[in-house]
Formats: structure tokens, C-alpha cells, sequence
């Protein structure tokens, strides 16, 4: 006769190889919640760790017959692998400790942690003090591995900040993970993990408020290696929009391939104001879409796009075709990319 079996795990004391964050304990496995969606609350995740683990201690001895594991289904049902794509790519930083120590040395795929090494990078004692890398190209990136010097000055990157995004003016770029701290600082090789993975070409450290030598050995950047070469295949492409504004902001000024975010920069585009206008691009062919970056304008009104949805499809019609990603928020009309995928 089959024994009853009960779940012996709840609300047991569950302990994982490391914390994601202070919302994603190891409880969350044992809570009886079976919700699969990571903003339920209710599961959990550790760091980025090589073998990484969960345990559970059931507090007593019991005759286990199965395991049920309740799967996250938002996303993330298999991780995708990861490769540094920062190797070899053109380094800068604000300025050189010495010829001998370029922003180079930070992506020369050598991880020793000895200034004596060659392996370092350095700056001058700059206020806010940055290094940056050129992707060459748009990657996902998940996150970055910092390696340290050890040999002295460890403190030296305390207080810094990683951003990836698409632009070369590191300061609009978006926040990967949190600041460097104290406690981090010791360690030869700092995992800095993005909330979300970040779609971007410059990857940056800068120190934020501080003024003194950056000073490194190398930075991994982890991005999923798959990545499709992307290209943007709106530019020059025939645009129309519900109403021009004026003759000077016709359509085609948002597929110009001028970012500029000013209004008098001639690079923006405007309609009358229209219940529900519309703007679109006819991109001549069919292409497999997968993001779109809007540039907004910066200079005022950045709330004029607020609520807009971006569709992609096969029709003029542009009701009748698929909505990508979700319509812009209002946190979002204050960046100067937005990115929908
Ligand atoms: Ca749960
Ligand atoms: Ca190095
Ligand atoms: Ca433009």
C-alpha cells in the first residue's frame, strides 16, 4: 500500500551557495508559494557561482520518495552561455598613470593582480576618474568580473561604478549592478552582476565622487555569446508620421542616424498634437527585428512619449501588427536610449 507522503520541506531552514539579493533567499523554495514568476516573490537565486547549490536541512530524519522543483517560467529556463567579449577591444581611460600602464592592460586577457605585472591599468589621481572599453559591437551583457590589484591600494576602485549601454558618454549608459564597496575590494576577482541583462557597446568603471588613481588589472565582460551581429535598418529608410509639426521636423529626421537629443540639432522629428499620433518607418523588406532604440529628445518634453507602444510587422496597417516589448514609462522618457525588445 502506497505510504501518504507529505511535503517536509516547508518552512524549513534553507541556506544556497549565495544570495542573487536580500529579496531571493533560499527560503523562498520552502515558503509553499509555487507562483513561477520571479516578481511573485516567491522564488529563489543564487549569484553567478560554478556549481553553485541549495540545501535544505528538513530539521529531523525522513524516508524521502520524491523531490517536486517548482521551475521559474518568466525566463531563464535554461542559462544562456557566456563569453567575455571585452579581450583585445580598444580601452580608454581619463588619463594614463604612464605609458606603461594603458587602459589596454585592463582587456589583455591576463587576470594578475601584481602592479609589477604588466597585467595592470591606471589612471592619473583624477577627480571621478573613468576607464571605458568599445564593445566594437552590441552585446547582452550579463556582467562584468573586475580583477584587483592586490599588491597594495586595493581601496583605490572603492566607490565605482560599472554602465553598459549603447553610447560613448559613459553617463547616460545604465547602471550595472551597485557601486564597489569596502568589503569587495579585497577580492582579486569582483563579480558585478546587472539586474537585468544590459544591451550595450561601452562598458565603464568611473569612480563616483571621489578623486584618485582607477586603478585595475582587467574586467571581464560577460555577455551571451550567441549574440546575432544587430545593425540598425531603419536609417535612410522612408518614415511618415501622422502630422509634421513644421516642414523642419519632418519624419525622416528620426531615421537620419543623427542622435543628437536637441531640438534645434535638426536631428528630431515632431507631429501636431494628434490623439494618438503615430510615427513609422517602412524598412523596404523583411527583416527579423530584435530591439528597437528610441533616441528622445532631452532638451524639454521628454514626457511627450510617454505611453507610446512600438509595433513590428508585415503590414502598413500598423494597428494590425505586433507590439514589442512594453510602452514607455515614464522612469524611461528621462534616457536618452530607450531600448524596447
Ligand atoms: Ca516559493
Ligand atoms: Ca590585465
Ligand atoms: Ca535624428
Amino acid at each position: 500500500s502506497q505510504p501518504a507522503l507529505v511535503n517536509v520541506a516547508i518552512g524549513k531552514t534553507a541556506t544556497q551557495s549565495s544570495d542573487w539579493s536580500a529579496s531571493y533567499p533560499a527560503s523562498n523554495a520552502v515558503d509553499g508559494n509555487t507562483n513561477t514568476d520571479w516578481y511573485s516573490g516567491s522564488c529563489t537565486s543564487t549569484k553567478d557561482n560554478q556549481n553553485a547549490w541549495w540545501k535544505v536541512d528538513l530539521g529531523g530524519n525522513y524516508l524521502v520518495h520524491e523531490v517536486i522543483v517548482t521551475n521559474r517560467l518568466d525566463c531563464c529556463e535554461s542559462q544562456p552561455a557566456l563569453e567575455n567579449v571585452a579581450i583585445g577591444k580598444t580601452a580608454t581611460q581619463s588619463s594614463d598613470w604612464s605609458a606603461s600602464y594603458p587602459a589596454s592592460n585592463a582587456v589583455d586577457g591576463n587576470t594578475h593582480t601584481n602592479w609589477n605585472s604588466g597585467s595592470c591599468t591606471s589612471t592619473k589621481d583624477n577627480q571621478n576618474a573613468w576607464w571605458k572599453v568599445d564593445l566594437g559591437g552590441n552585446y547582452l551583457v550579463h556582467e562584468v568580473i573586475v580583477t584587483n590589484r592586490l599588491d597594495c591600494c586595493e581601496t583605490r576602485i572603492l566607490n565605482a561604478e560599472i554602465r553598459v549601454g549603447l553610447s560613448d558618454d559613459i553617463s547616460v549608459n545604465s547602471q550595472c549592478g551597485e557601486k564597489i564597496t569596502s568589503s569587495q575590494t579585497s577580492q582579486a576577482n569582483i563579480h558585478i552582476q546587472c539586474n537585468s541583462p544590459i544591451v550595450g557597446r561601452y562598458v565603464s568603471m568611473q569612480l563616483v565622487d571621489r578623486s584618485d588613481l582607477l586603478n585595475f588589472c582587467e574586467m571581464q565582460v560577460m555577455a551571451e555569446e550567441s549574440q546575432p551581429a544587430l545593425e540598425n535598418v531603419a536609417i535612410g529608410k522612408t518614415a511618415t508620421q501622422s502630422s509634421d509639426w513644421s516642414a523642419s521636423y519632418p519624419a525622416s529626421n528620426a531615421v537620419d542616424g543623427n542622435t543628437n537629443t536637441n531640438w534645434n540639432s535638426g536631428s528630431c522629428t515632431s507631429t501636431k498634437d494628434n490623439q494618438n499620433a503615430w510615427w513609422k518607418v517602412d524598412l523596404g523588406g523583411n527583416y527579423v527585428v530584435h530591439e528597437v532604440i528610441v533616441t528622445n529628445r532631452l532638451d524639454c518634453c521628454e514626457t511627450r512619449i510617454l505611453n507610446a507602444e512600438i509595433r513590428v510587422g508585415l503590414s502598413d496597417d500598423i494597428s494590425v501588427n505586433s507590439q514589442c516589448g512594453e510602452k514607455i514609462t515614464s522612469s524611461q522618457t528621462s534616457q536618452a536610449n530607450i531600448i524596447s525588445m
